[in-house]
């Protein structure tokens, strides 16, 4: 595990570049809340050594560690980080879109299993024969059809929810950073203006330059193919 920025009042931040521990990164950003970065790779064994394990149960990224614990999930921790250092990215419980403010905090992993999904059969599964044509255009599919709950809301305003810029935003935000590997995104109205909007905010700007070198996408996308036999 490589470590980098020695910045620390106790935020660190267990981070694979690309993958949904960029919502944290975003949000540290974002919030400006110092933080260090332990900068892990899917390549090799260091998501499954037992230390990491100790604190990911399931060997994944993201987890922090905020407040002398550990802490796993994305949701999660943009949660905890809003109610502990950042109240401007969150809706506390009676704010008006506390509602709207978990549905799109965990619809986000809505999308991230069709996500998932497609990251798995374009890239993962390193052979053709390992790959299903049929699941890579139906999760395609699905992915787009969640978008377009998204991109319902945000034709008519900025952000997703209206009181303005939240850590659902981060959550969602990355998904459509990812998804646009996968969906053209200037065929859903309003989701290509939305993804501008995003990646101009200077929080956005930071993290991606943290983020490291990216390791999971290497194409700018990924054609479902057709299924014909090869
Ligand atoms: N729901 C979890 C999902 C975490 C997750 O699956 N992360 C992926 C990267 S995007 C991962 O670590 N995969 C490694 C693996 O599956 O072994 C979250 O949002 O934190």
């Amino acid at each position: 595990m490589q470590q980098t920025d020695q910045t620390d009042d106790g935020v660190t931040l267990w981070h694979v570049s690309q993958a949904r521990s960029f919502r944290i990164l975003w949000a540290l950003h974002e919030a400006g809340i110092p933080h260090r970065v332990e900068y892990m790779s899917f390549a090799g064994k260091a998501l499954r050594a037992p230390e990491y394990l100790a604190i990911s149960p399931a060997g994944r990224v993201p987890a922090v560690r905020v407040d002398g614990q550990t802490m796993f999930e994305s949701g999660a921790i943009l949660e905890y980080l809003s109610e502990t250092r950042a109240p401007h990215l969150g809706r506390a419980p009676g704010h008006p879109d506390r509602r709207a403010f978990l549905e799109w905090l965990h619809y986000a992993e809505t999308l991230g299993q069709h996500q998932a999904q497609l990251t798995q059969q374009h890239i993962m599964l390193r052979e053709d024969w390992m790959r299903s044509p049929t699941v890579m255009r139906l999760e395609a599919t699905r992915l787009a059809r969640a978008l377009n709950g998204v991109a319902l809301v945000v034709q008519g305003q900025d952000w997703l929810l209206p009181s303005g810029f939240s850590a659902v935003d981060i959550a969602v935000g990355y998904n459509l950073h990812i998804a646009r590997r996968f969906i053209r995104l200037d065929q859903i109205p309003g989701l290509a203006a939305y993804h501008a909007r995003l990646t101009a905010r200077p929080g956005f700007q930071a993290a991606a330059a943290a983020d490291g070198p990216g390791e999971i996408y290497t194409r700018d996308f990924y054609e479902a193919p057709d299924d014909q036999p090869r």
